[in-house]
């Protein structure tokens, strides 16, 4: 059986493509879906893709991937910077975890400089555009070898 990965998006992401697309560029969040479910086929990996504006439901989804997930892509969005919450629950997954910006935070605003996920995710990729989920699962792959 292949291995699952769960790809995990924040508030906002689903209006990827015309949100600020002078940030985020002009992919939608059904073109990086798509990418990464072409990228994972390669791996010979399966991808569980989902977005939701709603902190409790990003956290109820990660309890779900305790269960079934070799490991997690995760762009938390704003609720990088302000979620304890989807940190904690994190923490109960014992699988890697990599965290994914498109954008990159640390040449934007101060508030965005800090992540509270980061202090779970085995590594964190910011800066390379939606390219960004491609070298985490990248990544994901060769550590499940
Ligand atoms: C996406 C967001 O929505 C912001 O709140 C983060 C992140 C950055 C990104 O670059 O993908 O600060």
């Amino acid at each position: 059986m292949s291995k699952l990965i769960y790809v995990l998006n924040g508030p906002n992401l689903n209006l990827l493509g015309t949100r600020q697309p002078e940030v985020y560029g002009h992919e939608t969040l059904a073109d990086v879906q798509a990418m990464v479910e072409e990228k994972a086929d390669e791996f010979g990996l399966e991808i569980e893709f989902f977005q939701s504006n709603h902190e409790g439901v990003l956290v109820e989804k990660i309890h779900e991937a305790r269960e079934k997930a070799a490991g997690i892509i995760i762009n938390p969005a704003a609720y990088t910077h302000t979620s304890v919450a989807i940190l904690d629950a994190l923490n109960t997954f014992e699988a890697p975890v990599v965290e994914v910006h498109i954008s990159n935070v640390h040449k934007r605003e101060a508030f965005r400089h800090h992540s509270y996920v980061s202090v779970r995710a085995d590594g964190v990729i910011a800066g390379l555009g939606t390219r960004g989920y491609l070298a985490a699962l990248d990544y994901l792959a060769h550590r499940l070898g």
